[in-house]
């Protein structure tokens, strides 16, 4: 019995990981495209006609919108008494935006026993706390550069977050050309 635990354990974790890497990568390939896409024109940094096709994609000095989707899971099979810490976790559970962006957070909280709450303190101060398969969607604009645990106020120490805020994307572009 204990070796099934360990082994849908290490299942469960190998998979979180596998998730993160495919995340970072996707965050990567999206980055150096835009990263390109700004260096093949180095002249039109204010004239990114919104490419319609793809509006996450464009970007300019007042920030783009970003859609993020955020769920609550549980690694299951795990003994919570046992090792003392909850089975709960976000995932994914790193966002990165940039300076301005227009953060929208689509929150879904998939348990059907327990509350989960999104909490992120100052400069941000917001408190989503979901019933059990509920879900909302909140607004809210990245703030200064830094990086902002976000966290779930009844599953501590495991149910947490980073949000990675990067300086503006035309910030970036210049340091980049430089
Ligand atoms: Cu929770």
């Amino acid at each position: 019995m204990q070796n099934n635990i360990w082994h849908d354990k290490t299942l469960t974790g190998k998979m979180k990981t596998a998730t993160i890497v495919l995340l970072s990568a996707l965050i990567s390939v999206s980055t150096l495209t835009s990263v390109v896409h700004a260096q093949s024109n180095p002249s039109s940094v204010q004239s990114q006609k919104g490419s319609s096709s793809d509006p996450s994609a464009s970007s300019n000095a007042l920030g783009s919108n970003k859609s993020f989707y955020l769920f609550t899971d549980e690694i299951e099979g795990i003994n919570e008494t046992k090792l003392g810490i909850p089975a709960d976790y976000y995932i994914p559970s790193i966002f990165v935006a940039n300076k301005g962006d227009s953060i929208t957070m689509h929150f879904y909280n998939l348990d059907g026993d327990d509350r989960h709450s999104f909490t992120i303190r100052a400069p941000y101060n917001i408190n989503e706390d979901l019933a059990p398969m509920h879900n909302a969607t909140f607004t809210f604009k990245a703030g200064n550069e830094g990086v902002y645990k976000f966290y779930d106020t009844s599953h501590q120490p495991t149910m947490t977050g980073q949000l990675i805020v990067l300086p503006p994307s035309t910030e970036l572009t210049a340091a980049t050309d430089k």
